[in-house]
């Protein structure tokens, strides 16, 4: 079956899409929309997609249009190398990082970054009421962060052995957080979030995992 993911480059939902792929050793064709063009909002994509997001997901007969949604059919049609685990406990154990996740870790990321990597704001001058702002989405980060690193004391994985939903949901956002640091580094450091591998360094060993895996460059974003 042919499976066509419509993301654009560095979207982090559609990104949990083509780690999950790749997961499950699944072959894909990516086709990349350019958001400065408005490429998600054109006629023709709002057919697949009316709300005019992204990941798409177009296999065969099915058009999926939510990142979690697609994950989810995929290891109904394709049961090999499991993303929500092999016993109802498992799978209790990654619907849960992945949902806690969607809710917090994402609005967390959304709240510190989207200005400053989305808009390319600086972050805001100290004493204001938006530096308050960011500064407790930062809190809120740290602590999402956290609750990962002590999940990864004693696994390789968010949720065990092996890479399941949970890491394809939360790797995007984390790895945001080090391309912050690659491209906004006085930003970062201004809260402290610049050594992220001597905070984090359960997450650190972790990111590197899934970058070694085989595929794995297929999904990274175009320019970064
Ligand atoms: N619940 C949806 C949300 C999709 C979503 O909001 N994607 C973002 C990119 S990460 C997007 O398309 N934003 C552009 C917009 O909302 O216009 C999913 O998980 O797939």
């Amino acid at each position: 079956m042919q499976i066509t993911v419509y993301t654009v480059s560095g979207a982090p939902r559609g990104w949990r899409v083509l780690l999950g792929l790749t997961f499950k050793r699944i072959d894909y064709d990516i086709r990349l929309l350019e958001a400065s063009k408005g490429e998600h909002k054109a006629a023709d994509y709002l057919e697949l997609n009316p709300r005019g997001t992204v990941p798409t997901v177009v296999a065969g007969n099915i058009v999926l249009r939510d990142s979690i949604g697609s994950l989810a059919w995929l290891d109904r049609q394709f049961p090999d190398n499991p993303l929500f685990g092999k016993t109802a406990d498992q799978a209790a154990d990654i619907w849960q990082i992945v949902f806690e996740a969607d809710d917090y870790l994402r609005t967390a990321i959304n709240d510190v970054f989207f200005p400053l990597l989305v808009k390319g704001e600086p972050f805001p001058d100290p004493d204001t009421e938006e530096a308050a702002e960011t500064t407790e989405a930062m809190e809120r980060l740290r602590f999402e962060c956290q609750r990962l690193e002590d999940l990864l004391d004693e696994q390789p994985y968010l949720a065990g052995n092996s890479a399941s939903a949970a890491d394809a949901v939360c790797f995007p956002e984390i790895r945001l957080i080090q391309r912050a640091v690659e491209t906004r580094y006085d930003d970062m450091q201004a809260y402290g979030m610049t050594k992220l591998a001597e905070q984090y360094p359960n997450l650190d060993a972790w990111k590197s995992r899934i970058s070694n895996l085989e595929g794995y460059q297929k999904t990274t974003p175009v320019h970064w």
